[in-house]
């Protein structure tokens, strides 16, 4: 008698996993249940029974990793269908069920490395794992798959699952290679065809289905990527046909595909995301269009949604101890080094700033901001000793904006470029000491910006035209935020990078296994984004200045994208807030020393670092593995060429030789993936969701001395600052977007966390080193709540008491302002 390997296959029902969009946004409470209708989708009609899964439904067939057949190919044993339901496993999670299953594998058959497996039942199954039991000579075996399986006839090649073990390409078994590369072949797909809902074709295209051109003329969008004007990293294919009035287009029409196993297996997931925005952009957008609403009149108007009755908003963390804290200027300045977007002002190393705007295009593009103005307020200190000191910094929002200030007047809305000019003080906090407001000159760009310069003021309607001042700034850095620090430096840059690791590293790659934890979810969040967040006259454009001009700026910023640079250590110099100093803890110190996101950022960057650095020491073992490394090469030279063409001629790419180069270069994409959007992403309703502390759109101008609306100003400053602001239809709008944001869903999973446990990969080693950076992270976030504690750091509360939480590593779900994820999942 042939020997028996018994085996246990976990699996999730299909019907098990439905949900219906009412409870995902249910979840969220407040306006979007308010306004959300949602038809209830289950259908309870289609129930799978696991009766359906026996009976010859489910086939599987184990493959040999050590014994091979004529063709080397390892030897493929005899197809076995599941036996029976197995009730008592302790490890099942919620949904699963477990399945045993008998195999006739006898010693000439060797080790099993992979296996086959077909879905003869009309309905697809997610996949969870396969288990083998006492495989003679070796143990049990771990198959680890998270896949949907669809009906068999769906498929082209046959679906197949390796075991857990990990292997660079130069040291896989022999008999297994035949299979990585039909597999890659198979998730690389032929470039062709429009993408159906099972496939898991991984491909390129550039953003040319952000446009509805058939709908309208105004709906129309150039594509971005694939030019040098306008470059932009790309994006996963669809195939979708082209739209008719432009064939460079793609249509918007119908389903947008995500390969299959981007959309997880779990039911809390954010697949419910792209439904709720779907929802929200159905629902809400035309709600807040046809409703003619009143203006806020009083901060106390806007005070009202959160402590009101008639509204169910939480209350955003800036307020929650005092009302009025955000208009001090010690708020206003350290919300640039602990806020939402702490990742932009940079030191002032010469006077005047230096600019990058053309002066042909643009006529001068030096400040009028004096000397004289800043050392009014800088404590008998002057500039040339300041700047010697480390002591002035700049947020500068002019560089960027200036160039579409024109086009953005052409719109109906009111902007300037900003930059603004900050002192720091004795005690470690910043202080603002200037703003200058730039528009363009109306008589043409040539004649250079009309600037005007405003100084702090606490008294008189100066203090009202202070106040004004700032918004504008804000107005500047909401944009920025929304567009560069989150959308394009986190969101769309990492996109190429999961598309190219699909492609090219198989799922038995370590490298592979390094990132996977922080693809989760991404391309499922930039599909739904790209389809109402940032479309034509999506929900970015309708809340946002830039209105229809506001994806190309983005492109426009994308061409001074640097990868090697977006690791902390190196922005920070970058952006002169910090100098390398080999005596100090990460090699370099901090100009500003209380700077809450670079403070405890570098912790968390270093112990990222130090994990890869053990993870990539342990599986090569020296620079020539790299070199030899051939799927590393071609995963590597796609993502250069490919999924960041645009920027291909870039010198400072990796040319990924060395262990040093891999170590960095993973580093820095987790970094992104996970601490980098988690500082710039769980922030936002927290500072936000109180409209007027951070104001999205400026309607008016300032106003002109003399002019009614100077007047206005003067008599009832707050009115004034509301209907300069975004409007209430569109603050409703952008603080349900921003709550759904800033939510951490249930089954988030946080750095230092897998959703596999300890079955990742078969190497003790590495399980052993993941698991000290799961301490390490759980120390650092020690340390952090003791420094929150600490009094003596002002900048990590300021004056509205709000520590500075946001880089704590885990986080229970709902709205916290802590937690870091793995991936960019929201
Ligand atoms: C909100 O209302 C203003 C007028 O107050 C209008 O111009 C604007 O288009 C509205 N916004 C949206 C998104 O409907
Ligand atoms: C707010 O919540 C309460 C109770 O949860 C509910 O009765 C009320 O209708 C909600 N109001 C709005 C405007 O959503
Ligand atoms: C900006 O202006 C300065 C002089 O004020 C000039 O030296 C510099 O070349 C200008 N920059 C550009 C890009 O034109
Ligand atoms: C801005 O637009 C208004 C009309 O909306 C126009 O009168 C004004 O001249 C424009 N300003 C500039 C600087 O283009
Ligand atoms: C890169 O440089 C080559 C040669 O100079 C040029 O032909 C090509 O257009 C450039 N590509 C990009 C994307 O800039
Ligand atoms: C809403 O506005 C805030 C600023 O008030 C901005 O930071 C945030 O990114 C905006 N979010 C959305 C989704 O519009
Ligand atoms: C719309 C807007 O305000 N955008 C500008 C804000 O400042 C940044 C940084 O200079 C620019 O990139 C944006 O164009
Ligand atoms: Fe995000």
């Amino acid at each position: 008698m042939t020997p028996l390997l018994k085996g246990t296959v976990v699996l999730v029902q299909k019907n098990s996993l439905h949900f219906n969009a009412h409870s995902a946004a249910q979840k969220f409470g407040g306006f979007i249940e308010s306004v959300i209708d949602a038809p209830d989708d289950i259908d309870d009609s289609i129930l799978d029974t696991v009766d359906s899964f026996l009976s010859n439904s489910v086939a599987l067939r184990l493959i040999s990793a050590s014994n091979s057949n004529e063709n080397g190919q390892g030897k493929v044993g005899k197809q076995t269908f599941l036996e029976g339901v197995l009730t008592s496993i302790p490890t099942l999670e919620d949904k699963q069920t477990a399945f045993n299953i008998l195999f006739e594998w006898d010693h000439n058959m060797g080790i099993p490395g992979a296996f086959y497996i077909e879905n003869f039942k009309q309905d697809e199954f997610f996949l969870v794992s396969l288990t083998l039991e006492d495989v003679p000579k070796h143990g049990n075996l771990n198959f680890v798959c998270n896949s949907w399986v669809y009906n068999v006839e769906k498929y082209k090649t046959d679906r197949i699952f390796f075991t857990n073990k990990t292997y660079i390409p130069n040291e896989t078994p022999f008999p297994l290679v035949y299979y990585i590369h039909e597999e890659l072949k198979t998730l690389r797909g032929d470039g062709t065809g429009e993408r159906q809902v099972w496939e898991r074709i991984y491909d390129y295209d550039v953003y040319n289905d952000l446009g509805e051109p058939d709908k309208d003329d105004t709906l129309a969008r150039p594509t971005l990527g694939g030019s040098s004007t306008l470059p932009y990293p790309r994006r996963g294919r669809t195939g979708r046909k082209p739209t008719e009035k432009d064939p460079k287009s793609e249509s918007r029409s119908g389903y947008f595909y995500i390969p299959r196993d981007e959309l997880l297996g779990h039911v809390e997931s954010s697949d419910f995301l792209v439904d709720v925005f779907k929802l929200v952009s159905q629902n809400v957008i035309p709600q807040i269009r046809s409703v003619d609403q009143p203006e806020f009149n009083t901060f106390e108007d806007v005070l009202s949604l959160f402590y009101g009755e008639s509204s169910n908003f939480s209350v955003p963390k800036v307020i929650q101890v005092d009302h009025s804290a955000w208009m001090t200027d010690e708020e206003f300045a350290r919300e640039m080094i602990a806020g939402v977007n702490p990742n932009v002002i940079e030191k002032l190393s010469e006077f005047p700033p230096e600019s990058k705007v053309d002066r042909q295009l643009y006529g001068d593009n030096t400040t009028t901001i004096t000397k004289e103005q800043l050392e009014a307020n800088m404590d008998g200190v002057n500039v040339e000793q300041a700047i010697q000191n480390n002591r002035l910094y700049i947020l500068d929002h002019y560089d960027s904006l200036f160039p579409f200030l024109r086009k953005i007047n052409a719109t109906g809305a009111k902007a300037y470029a900003t930059r603004t000019i900050l002192f720091l003080q004795d005690d470690g906090t910043l202080k603002p000491l200037a703003i200058e407001l730039s528009i363009p000159h109306p008589k043409g760009d040539i004649f250079g910006p009309v600037s005007k310069v405003y100084l702090p003021a606490t008294e008189g309607v100066e203090a009202s035209i202070w106040l004004l001042a700032k918004a504008y700034v804000v107005v500047n850095d909401s944009c920025y935020h929304q567009l560069i620090s989150h959308w394009l430096h986190t969101h769309a840059v990492v996109e190429p990078f999961i598309i190219a690791t699909k492609r090219h590293l198989s799922v038995v790659h370590p490298i592979h296994k390094l990132l996977l934890p922080h693809y989760r979810n991404t391309m499922n969040i930039n599909a739904g984004a790209r389809n109402t967040l940032i479309s034509a006259a999506g929900i970015i454009e309708s809340t946002y200045l830039l209105g229809k001009y506001t994806m190309e700026m983005s492109a426009v910023v994308y061409k001074d994208w640097v990868f090697t640079q977006a690791g902390l250590p190196t922005d920070l110099i970058k952006r002169g807030v910090a100098v390398e100093d080999p005596s100090s803890p990460y090699g370099l110190r901090l100009l500003i020393e209380d700077y809450p996101y670079a403070v405890d950022g570098l912790e968390i960057w270093a112990a990222i670092k130090s994990w890869v650095e053990e993870y990539v020491n342990f599986y090569y073992k020296s620079d020539a593995t790299i070199v030899h490394d051939s799927q590393l090469q071609a995963f590597w030279k796609e993502v250069v060429e490919v999924g960041h063409g645009d920027l291909k001629n870039a010198t400072w790419w990796f040319k990924m030789q060395t262990r040093a180069e891999l170590i960095e270069a993973c580093s820095i994409l987790i970094w992104i993936a996970s601490t980098l959007h988690a500082s710039v992403n769980f922030g936002q309703y927290p500072y936000g969701g109180y409209i007027v502390n951070r104001p999205t759109k400026s309607r008016r101008f300032m106003p002109e001395e003399g002019s009614p609306e100077y007047e206005e100003l003067a008599k009832d400053y707050e009115k004034a600052y509301l209907s300069t602001i975004t409007p209430k239809n569109e603050t409703l709008l952008n603080m349900t977007v921003m709550e759904v944001l800033s939510t951490h869903v249930s089954d988030e999973q946080y750095l230092g966390h897998r959703i596999e446990g300890d079955l990742w990969t078969s190497d003790s080693q590495p399980i052993e080193a993941y698991k000290r950076f799961g301490s390490k992270l759980a120390e650092i976030e020690k340390k952090l709540i003791e420094r929150n504690n600490d009094e003596t750091l002002r900048n990590r509360y300021g004056p509205v008491k709000m520590p500075y939480t946001i880089l704590y590593p885990s986080s229970e779900a709902g709205l916290t302002f802590r937690g870091i994820p793995n991936s960019i999942s929201i």
